[in-house]
């Protein structure tokens, strides 16, 4: 495999600092990964799943502190505190250097170091990028073997592009206390340790791709952004591409793979990506995306046949799933998959669980990884190196009454005001309180890289430069009733919003101007064959805006923008032209 003396000496520096026992260079080969499989199964990393039906299938189980990201543990360490800005924990960087040095000094000893170099985004595409990634894990190596391109495609495009990524990781103890996942995007560097969890570990997802990415994008002018991509075409076969940012654990594994409802004959929807998007203006003008990823890494509570197919046959083959139920006979099992529990099983923790036992047998962010190219509805430009146009970017979260069921921006600007004031319920995604309403502008606020302040005017340039911007939009589908229930019915027909939003764009429908922006009438959104039916009384209510809520919700924005020192003076406007919209209404 070709190499460089850059990538060698740090490679040797590493070893010096680590002290592993050996050195493997991960290639991507088939037989390398079956080498490294049979090594898990025999240290009990893995647990082969019955092959007849789960064929390639390995089951793995976390340690019980390490189930989710630790956003507490994440730092963006850069010279000067401003530019990590008001929403990221901050290091100084040499002092963070200076602090996991000590902590990755004889990190590996006794093990094998992995290099893993991989590819970000499709082959001999100006969106690509390479990472490498150090790791004395054997569960990191055969995750990133799904979810990018390893081996000699990234060492080969670094022949002529020699820029790289550097990420270094080690489980260390997986002691909580002595767990650091730091980023250095002024040396395009990420330094983890005590952690084997997807987005602490799997450096090239959220670490490169959100982090260091979006600084990279800021620098370079294209965008890195947390948000599904899908195409759904229609009876005519035209299809049109639209990119949604919904933080962790709130619908984008699940809307970027739907099956519309029956009714909606000759629609189709292809997924690019379910987790991030590269985005960059073409020659045309116009704003095309990219995804960096390989694989899906995602959620596997409430997955089902009926809520989402694409996601069960995708990870019916060559799946890794981790923290789920585990049955007698080699099969696996989770709340909300829809089918009946198993009288008798292991646990997430390994103990033996039965379904009276009373407590959830999968953890609450148990997930699957497995490799995109699998997804029955994987969109056939996937690969583009030139990516997909996109034609409208939804923001969404989890607000239980403040936001309606969907509406559109007057604009690009206010579009970003919409973005930057986005607000969701906590998830099990990352470690801590879990229902908590929190401000996550563009689902961005645990993977922006930089100065959110810096990051909304990056935003608003991107608009000005782009000739046909995206309409902007924002959605929710977990609005409750009294009783706490999700009022819409949610998965396959929120179909029937992406159909209003397509209208919005093709300019085939016209809108109710609100104070917070474009509302559909309920005439409009298509809800005949909604199983249960959902009354025309009860959409109205979906799209109603609560006044009181509003009057709350701008209080708490005030409170929110107050953090900022370099706020730009466009949000601040849109601000007071929504407060005054309000107010009159
Ligand atoms: P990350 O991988 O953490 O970024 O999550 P994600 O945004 O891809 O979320 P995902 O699609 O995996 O869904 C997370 C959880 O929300 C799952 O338990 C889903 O079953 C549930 N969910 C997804 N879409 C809907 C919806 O439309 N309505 C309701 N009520 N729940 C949904
Ligand atoms: C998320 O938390 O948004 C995820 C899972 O997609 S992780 O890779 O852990 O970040
Ligand atoms: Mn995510």
């Amino acid at each position: 495999m070709y190499s460089n003396n850059e990538v060698d000496n740090w490679v040797k520096e590493t070893a010096a600092l680590t002290n592993p026992k050996d050195i493997v260079w991960i290639d991507g080969s088939m037989s390398q990964r079956k080498r490294l499989i049979d090594e898990c199964l025999k240290s009990g990393e893995l647990i082969e799943l019955n092959q007849d039906k789960l064929p390639g299938c390995y089951y793995h189980r976390s340690d019980i502190n390490d189930v989710a990201r630790v956003e507490k543990c994440t730092f963006i360490c850069t010279k000067s505190e401003k530019d990590a800005g008001p929403t990221n924990n901050w290091m100084d960087s040499e002092e963070a250097y200076k602090k996991l040095t000590n902590l990755f000094r004889n990190s590996m000893k006794g093990r094998t170091m992995y290099v893993i170099p991989y590819l970000m985004g499709p082959s001999d595409s100006p969106f690509s990028k390479v990472g490498i990634e150090l790791t004395d894990s054997k569960y990191v190596v055969l995750s990133m073997e799904i979810m990018t391109k390893t081996g000699s495609i990234a060492m080969d495009t670094l022949k002529n592009s020699p820029d790289f990524v550097k990420g270094l990781h080690s489980k260390g103890n997986l002691d909580p206390q002595n767990r650091y996942i730091c980023h250095f995007p002024e040396d395009k560097t990420i330094w983890s340790i005590g952690s084997d969890y997807g987005g602490n570990a799997l450096l090239g997802k959220k670490c490169f791709a959100l982090r260091i990415g979006s600084y990279m994008g800021y620098h370079e002018g294209w965008m890195a952004e947390h948000m599904l991509i899908m195409g759904i075409e229609n009876p005519q076969g035209e299809i049109s591409y639209i990119a949604a940012a919904f933080p962790s654990a709130c619908g984008k594994t699940n809307l970027a793979m739907l099956i519309p409802p029956d009714i909606f004959k000759g629609y189709k929807v292809w997924t690019v990506g379910d987790d991030i998007a590269w985005m960059r203006i073409g020659e045309d003008g116009r704003l095309w995306a990219v995804n960096p990823e390989a694989g899906f890494f995602g959620v596997v509570p409430g997955t089902s046949m009926k809520s989402n197919p694409n996601a069960m046959m995708t990870i019916k083959r060559n799946t890794i799933f981790t923290n789920v139920v585990l049955t007698e006979d080699k099969d696996v099992w989770w709340e909300g998959i829809n089918l009946p529990a198993p009288k008798k099983a292991t646990d997430w923790k390994g103990n033996p669980w039965s379904p009276e036992s009373g407590e959830k047998g999968a953890h609450p962010n148990s997930r699957f990884t497995a490799p995109a190219e699998q997804c029955p509805c994987i969109s056939p430009e996937w690969q583009n190196p030139k990516g997909v146009p996109i034609s409208a970017i939804i923001f969404g979260g989890r607000r239980a009454k403040t936001a309606p069921l969907v509406y559109q921006s007057f604009d690009w600007e206010h579009g970003v005001f919409v973005g930057a004031t986005m607000a969701s319920e906590t998830t099990a995604a990352s470690t801590g309180d879990v229902g908590v309403v929190r401000r996550d502008p563009m689902a961005m606020l645990p993977f922006c890289g930089y100065n959110m302040g810096n990051y909304f005017s990056h935003w608003l340039e991107m608009g000005k430069k782009i000739s046909k911007p995206p309409l902007i939009f924002n959605v929710n589908w977990f609005r409750t009733d009294e009783e706490g229930n999700f009022i819409w019915p949610g998965f396959r027909d929120n179909f029937r919003v992406l159909l209003w939003i397509l209208n919005r764009c093709k300019g085939k429908v016209d809108a109710i101007k609100s104070p917070i922006g474009y509302l559909p009438k309920a005439k409009d959104i298509n809800i005949s064959g909604i199983e249960n039916k959902l009354s025309e009384k009860t959409l109205e209510s979906l799209l109603s805006i609560n006044k009181e809520a509003w009057d709350e919700e701008i209080k708490d924005q005030a409170a929110w923008f107050e953090k900022f020192d370099t706020l730009p003076e466009e949000i601040k406007s849109q601000y007071k032209l929504l407060t005054e919209r309000l107010e009159v209404d």
